[in-house]
């Protein structure tokens, strides 16, 4: 009780007062019952997407159907293996590698566009984290089956690192390797976050060069940081000079900041503490607002772009938390979840000067970070608040947000459900509700790190940093083997895009599977078609501030 009451007591009080006025049958589940049921809706997905889905990449809740960004990859039961072990169904995990066995997925030879980023938080944090528990709990005829296939993931992703400034392209061809007309722009957020995979791709397969090139990539981008040490949401990877002229901490930005903590403990990688320590700094001197709030700025010359807290921002509390600034993590997470109270889920924008939603930002997506956060904060401090708000929210989510065959997304404005659920739902939004409510999960008692879609990482005793980054010492190098049977490349060239680059080949163009575009609208921002795109979405905020002539004296 004692905790109950520590910080923010007046804010706590009221928001039960009010969730007994209008709600009190969510605070009335028990903790037991609300753990239940998250392990009964969690089942209840997983069967129907196996059922309905599988091997597609995505389950449609409204009507049972599916969609594919992969190219049928399973990409939900990938991103889910690690959730299985943590709801206790250790037959289903062996019965899903079977599955998968069968038909040899995941398939990465595939002629298939992807995204970098989400393929390495979604499959190589998935296969990583499953590989581990498989030899942990002694899965039958496992033979490292999951590790292979993120070798193979690894190995067709690294010709993405092959750049003039040693920063990623955003997507690549997995079976013929970057396109001579890929865009060269990319975000802070897809460019900077490998580093906990890759660190771990590395040490498991014995191979520097991942981490080795994930943690370049890093110091490229930092050493482009401004003289004030801001670092923009976008980057021309050929020029190293920021295409985007925007600094904040959510959309195309979070990650990178939040992987420079986690792995920086991970790997003992002093280099990325340091760089974290500072971006703290200069994140609490020229984007934050104040305890709360964070804006945006313009990264040259430090003045208001836009004022707005989006959904993504949630994630940041946990940041705080991990870093040891309890206080004001607690804070914003009450803020947060006041905005989540009044709407029943948060936004992906929401404007703050005057507070309204956004008509055509008002989805929620199904997003886990403010659950995340409250993780957290639970974890750390015990405090039943937390899992009252927990709950509050999972009595939501079953009111508002429960379909058919899963959970839907909501428009927020006119209450429509959509027929989107990412495979984040079960692997992060479902998995952190059900760690606040089973706190003797083995998972609460270990000590593990969560990659950003929440997989998890057993924390290494020990990691020998410099030996993934000196690779001639470890007498490394990287050859790009061109793909088996691939009739995508033009004679003479190869599958590295800097060589071919330099040659002026230009590629033929393979048949394209469905373009990435609809996982970049999930970023929270919606793509024009062209592949040179424009963040159209803040583009659109952008006039829209305008037009209402907001001007904010922050300073
Ligand atoms: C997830 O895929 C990851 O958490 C990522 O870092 C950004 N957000 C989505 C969920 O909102």
């Amino acid at each position: 009780m004692a905790k109950f009451m520590r910080g923010n007591l007046i804010l706590k009080l009221s928001i039960i007062l009010l969730i007994i006025l209008f709600q009190a049958e969510s605070i009335s589940i028990d903790t037991f019952r609300a753990k239940e049921i998250v392990r009964q809706e969690f089942k209840r997905i997983f069967e129907q997407y196996m059922d309905n889905a599988f091997p597609h990449d995505l389950l449609l809740p409204l009507n049972c159907k599916w969609k594919d960004l992969y190219g049928a990859n399973a990409m939900t039961l990938v991103d889910n293996l690690d959730s299985l072990i943590i709801f206790g169904e250790k037959a289903t995990f062996q019965n899903a590698l079977g599955r998968l066995k069968e038909l040899s997925l995941p398939n990465f030879k595939m002629d298939v566009h992807v995204n970098c980023f989400e393929s390495n938080i979604r499959f190589m944090g998935g296969l990583l984290s499953a590989h581990l528990q498989a030899k942990n709990l002694t899965i039958e005829n496992y033979s490292d089956y999951f590790l292979k296939k993120a070798e193979e993931l690894g190995t067709r992703l690294l010709p993405a690192f092959q750049t003039p400034t040693l920063i990623p392209f955003g997507s690549i061809n997995l079976l013929s390797g970057v396109d001579a007309d890929e865009s060269k722009r990319t975000s802070l957020a897809s460019a900077g976050t490998h580093t906990l995979e890759w660190g771990m791709l590395s040490k498991l397969t014995s191979n520097p060069i991942y981490y080795h090139k994930a943690r370049q990539a890093i110091d490229s981008l930092w050493k482009r940081k401004t003289k004030d040490g801001l670092l923009a949401k976008e980057i021309n990877i050929f020029t190293g000079i920021w295409s985007n002229d925007q600094a904040g901490i959510g959309i195309n930005s979070d990650s990178f900041y939040e992987y420079l903590l986690k792995s920086g403990v991970m790997y003992n990688d002093h280099g990325l503490l340091q760089m974290f320590q500072e971006s703290i700094k200069v994140i609490d001197q020229y984007l934050r607002v104040n305890r709360v709030w964070f804006r945006n700025v313009n990264v040259y010359k430090t003045n208001l772009q836009h004022f707005f807290f989006s959904s993504l921002m949630a994630f940041w509390p946990g940041v705080e938390l991990l870093s040891g600034r309890d206080k004001i993590a607690q804070d914003m997470v009450i803020h947060y979840y006041q905005i989540w109270r009044l709407y029943g889920g948060l936004p992906e924008i929401y404007q703050l000067y005057p507070n309204s939603l956004i008509e055509r930002y008002a989805i929620y997506y199904l997003r886990p970070e403010l659950i995340e956060s409250i993780y957290y904060l639970y974890l750390k401090n015990h405090d039943p608040w937390y899992v009252l708000i927990a709950k509050d929210i999972l009595y939501g989510l079953l009111k508002l947000n429960k379909a058919k065959c899963g959970f839907a997304s909501r428009h927020l404005y006119n209450h429509k459900s959509i027929n989107d659920m990412d495979s984040f739902f079960l692997s992060e939004t479902l998995k952190y509700l059900y760690l606040i409510f089973d706190q003797d999960n083995f998972i609460n008692k270990g000590n593990y790190i969560f990659t950003t879609e929440a997989h998890y990482l057993p924390v290494l005793p020990k990691f020998d940093t410099e030996k993934y980054f000196d690779l001639k010492k470890n007498n490394i190098s990287l050859l790009y083997k061109k793909p088996e049977n691939n009739s995508c490349i033009n004679k003479g060239s190869s599958f590295d895009p800097l060589e071919n680059e330099k040659k002026k080949l230009k590629w033929k163009r393979c048949k394209r599977n469905k373009p990435f575009r609809e996982k970049l609208s999930i970023m929270g921002l919606d793509f024009v078609e062209n592949k040179h795109s424009e963040y159209s979405g803040i583009n659109a905020l952008r006039g829209y501030s305008n037009n209402y002539g907001i001007k904010i004296n922050f300073s």
